[in-house]
């Protein structure tokens, strides 16, 4: 297939890059698109060296599958021209995953509905996927009714800027010097802050209002009440998220510990002897988000605590999207086709 990938030089660019080797994805040509401050310069991946292109005025990246992951406004001006030239558009922004037309998929959860795409799918966010991948099938076994979420948001989530900034803060303050915020608002450093996206009217955060509108969407369930505090701190690139979650049907937690460990995508880590529950550390770089702490909410009957970690550039982006691909490529749904000059 010949693959497109717009945002190939930032964080999620470059983890789609790893990923589609190491995963043997079947591309037949890779087109890498960035900003045009970056068209002309050249990016080596393994043995191949590729120059980065300029999004093209027309529209045509004269590729089958293209994954997006250069922001919210570039998907929402070309996503649907992209689509329109014959691709299928993976994007990893926020901008069509509440449009109706727009399936919004995690792979283990429903991918079912990635069939019914008109040309662009939605790749969820981050925070969304990371808890989902618990939550989803705890849904199935037992009838979430409410969820509260409090989120430990790596700076990665901010992308390659995000994860310099951190570096050169903790440098800065190690060396006897001030930090110099520039993507962040605050200093990331040795701190953290509540996340840094709008705050509405109802006191909620973008990031925080994701959670819950998504999380509806993704498991088919409107009514879904969920409260999330989504704070960044100084974690490279692994998301963690304290989760209370109630049900409908009674839940136990054996039985809840049970449908964890036969869940896809999940790998329980719950060894309270030696209080080894899930890190950011151990998630990095994992396929599996890591679930555990796994016990009964002592604040309410029947609802059970646990907490999550995840690798937010890969399962929270980039490997989600390409699940999503490989999906659509094992049901026939996504193969090479003639393009158009
Ligand atoms: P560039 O490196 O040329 O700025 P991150 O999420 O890590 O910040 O990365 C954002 C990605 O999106 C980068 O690859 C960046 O390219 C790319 N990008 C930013 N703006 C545009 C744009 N207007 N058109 C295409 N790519 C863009
Ligand atoms: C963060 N979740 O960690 C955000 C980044 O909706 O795709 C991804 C934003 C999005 O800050």
């Amino acid at each position: 297939m010949r693959v497109a990938i717009v945002g190939a030089t930032g964080a999620v660019g470059q983890e789609l890059l790893a990923l589609l080797a190491e995963r043997d994805f079947p591309v037949t040509e890779l087109t890498l698109y960035a900003s045009s401050r970056s068209a002309g310069k050249t990016l080596t991946v393994g043995d191949e060296t590729y120059t980065l292109r300029a999004l093209p005025e027309d529209g045509n990246l004269r590729a089958d599958v293209v994954f997006s992951s250069a922001g919210g406004s570039v998907s929402k001006a070309h996503a649907w021209r992209w689509a329109e030239h014959g691709a299928l558009v993976i994007d990893n922004t926020s901008a069509w995953r509440m449009d109706p037309r727009v399936p919004l998929v995690v792979p283990e959860v429903n991918a079912e509905a990635a069939l019914s795409h008109r040309g662009v799918i939605a790749n969820p966010n981050c925070s969304t996927i990371i808890a989902l991948l618990a939550l989803a099938p705890l849904h199935r076994a037992f009838g979430l009714t409410r969820a509260t979420v409090a989120t430990y948001q790596a700076v990665s989530g901010a992308g390659a800027a995000g994860i310099d900034e951190l570096r050169a803060q903790t440098e800065a303050v190690l060396a006897g010097e001030a930090p110099t915020p520039q993507k962040f608002a605050h200093p990331i450093a040795f701190n953290l802050f509540s996340h840094d996206s709008a705050v509405g009217e109802d006191g909620y955060n973008v990031e925080e209002r994701k959670l819950l509108l998504e999380s509806r969407k993704i498991l088919d369930a409107p009514e879904l009440m969920l409260s999330a505090t989504c704070v960044r701190v100084p974690v490279f690139r692994a998301h963690s998220e304290a989760i209370h979650a109630e049900f409908a049907r009674a839940v136990t937690l054996e039985g809840a510990l049970a449908v964890l460990r036969a869940a896809p995508g999940v790998r329980v880590v719950d060894d309270r002897p030696n209080n080894h529950f899930p890190m950011p550390l151990e998630a990095s770089g994992r396929d599996e988000v890591l679930v555990g702490r796994l016990r009964e909410d002592a604040s309410r009957p029947g609802a059970l605590a646990l907490f999550v970690s995840g690798d937010q550039i890969r399962k929270g982006a980039a490997l989600n999207a390409v699940q999503i691909a490989e999906h659509l490529a094992r049901q026939g749904a996504l193969r090479a086709r003639e393009l158009s000059a």
